[in-house]
């Protein structure tokens, strides 16, 4: 089967979901890097969205991380990225959901937001958030210490770029991850020593210098809990 080509960006939390897949499925791929603030004039030929990541396979584009993920997961079927039962893949694809809509849209408003006085209630919905995750998520699918009891999904590749880069959230907003969400503490740990994270990590410092130009001043006092 062809090589897969990916369009991809090294700061983007979503193109390293793919690019973990494609390293976890153990696929062939070429990488073409591009500048987000200055994307080439073929680059809507392979993302009409304008957004990466994209991928070319056969000749045939598709585009949204979740999307392409379970793509790769269909045309490279091993090993398999997401459980055989219906409802666990239900349940599989309602957080990778929850990721897309919810988390990621809430950590990303508390990060661009500069207005100072807005952080205490941008930082308690992510504190909310992340007991929701801990609770109605990690506690109630399993034993762990992947998001699915089944051993390492879609799920796990879908959110751990989003702390690979929590540095960020630490250093300008200080928050971290509460006492009581050691599940979530445990699978954060689980993910960092993962060959195919390890493969292409990068220190929490790589991205908070690269958030700089839109995070602000970093809080000073430690966020309350
Ligand atoms: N829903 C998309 C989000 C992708 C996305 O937002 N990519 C950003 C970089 S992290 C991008 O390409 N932005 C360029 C732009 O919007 O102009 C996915 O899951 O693939």
């Amino acid at each position: 089967m062809a090589t897969v080509e990916i369009f991809s960006a090294e700061v983007c939390p979503y193109a390293h979901r793919t690019r973990l897949a494609l390293l976890e499925k153990g696929v062939d791929f070429t990488l073409t890097e591009i500048d987000l603030k200055n994307k080439p004039s073929w680059f809507p030929s392979v993302s009409p969205y304008g957004k990466v990541p994209a991928i070319r396979h056969n000749g045939q584009i598709v585009y949204e991380s979740a999307i392409i993920n379970e793509y790769l997961d269909e045309v490279f079927p091993n090993p398999p990225l997401m459980p055989k039962d219906p409802v666990r893949r239900a349940q599989a694809r309602i957080w990778v959901d929850y990721f897309n809509t919810r988390y990621n849209v809430i950590s990303f408003r508390l990060i661009r937001e500069i207005d100072e006085s807005k952080h205490p209630a941008l930082i308690k919905e992510y504190y909310d958030a992340l007991r929701f995750m801990e609770n109605e998520g990690l506690k109630k699918l399993g034993s762990g210490p992947f998001w699915m009891a089944e051993g390492l999904t879609l799920v796990d590749l879908a959110l751990y770029p989003s702390f690979e880069r929590f540095a960020t959230l630490e250093h300008y907003r200080g928050v971290r991850i509460p006492e009581d969400c050691a599940r979530l503490r445990r699978w954060v740990e689980t993910m960092r020593e993962r060959p195919s994270v390890k493969k292409i990590a990068h220190p929490g410092s790589f991205y908070v210098e690269r958030s700089a130009a839109y995070a602000g001043r970093p809080t000073r006092a430690q966020a309350a809990e």
